[in-house]
């Protein structure tokens, strides 16, 4: 048995992509066409009920859902690499920061702009639609500039965001500055520098070819 990683390129699931690289583990990829609906069909939903990626199930066939639970499982579970700081303050602020880019960046911002029609009221003439879509993104890039001031904030002057080196929440708040990147959204200094250290590492450059980025 091998460790099976479910997938949807440039999505979430990038970061934990680049944790599975990092610690070099062998892994299979099942990549999810999202548009085309595979995450929602039953034989996906047996793994995972929420139909949400990423997913990584387990030599023993358990399924592992949700972007903390799957880094924290990685780094604990392979410890050479330290992904997760020693010291336990370090810890819980690098799984504070992981929290705050899943569950507030990415689940109340980048949710509005990337899947806007699930928060549109129902019966809507299509000029109320559009203009719900519209007031919807725009709510999105204000949780996200919001949301970024405070990482800002958080982080150091220079260099990874907790203790000094490479984490897991290094790998949760670049996919989120990766979509900033993509969707033209501008992102402040420490935050910028942030991106372009975690960027410039083999192993993301490398994770970014394979998903189909140059
Ligand atoms: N809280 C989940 C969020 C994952 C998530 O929402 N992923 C998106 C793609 S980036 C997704 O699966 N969307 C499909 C859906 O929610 O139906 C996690 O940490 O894994």
């Amino acid at each position: 048995m091998t460790l099976k990683f479910y997938m949807v390129p440039g999505s979430c699931s990038t970061g934990i992509h680049i944790l599975l690289e990092e610690l070099e583990l062998p892994f299979e990829v099942t990549v999810l066409n999202m548009p085309a609906g595979d995450h929602r069909r039953p034989g996906y939903l047996a793994i995972n009920p929420k139909g949400t990626i990423p997913t990584l199930v387990l030599n023993g066939g358990e399924a592992l859902t949700e972007f903390q639970a799957i880094a924290y499982w990685l780094a604990r579970t392979y410890p050479r690499k330290r992904l997760l700081p020693d010291d336990t303050l370090l810890a819980a602020q690098a799984m504070a920061l992981m929290d705050y880019v899943v569950g507030t960046v990415h689940g109340q911002g980048y949710t509005r702009i990337f899947t806007t029609d699930r928060y549109l009221p129902t019966g809507l003439s299509a000029t109320e639609q559009a203009t719900w879509q519209a007031a919807i993104q725009a709510q999105g890039r204000e949780r996200v500039t919001e949301a970024f001031a405070v990482i800002e904030g958080l982080l150091p002057d220079a260099g990874y965001a907790v203790g000094g080196a490479f984490s897991i929440a290094d790998a949760a708040l670049f996919y989120v500055e990766f979509w900033a990147d993509k969707t033209g959204l501008a992102l402040p200094p420490r935050c910028a520098a942030h991106y372009q250290l975690v960027r410039a590492r083999p192993v993301v450059q490398q994770v970014l070819r394979e998903e189909g980025y140059r």
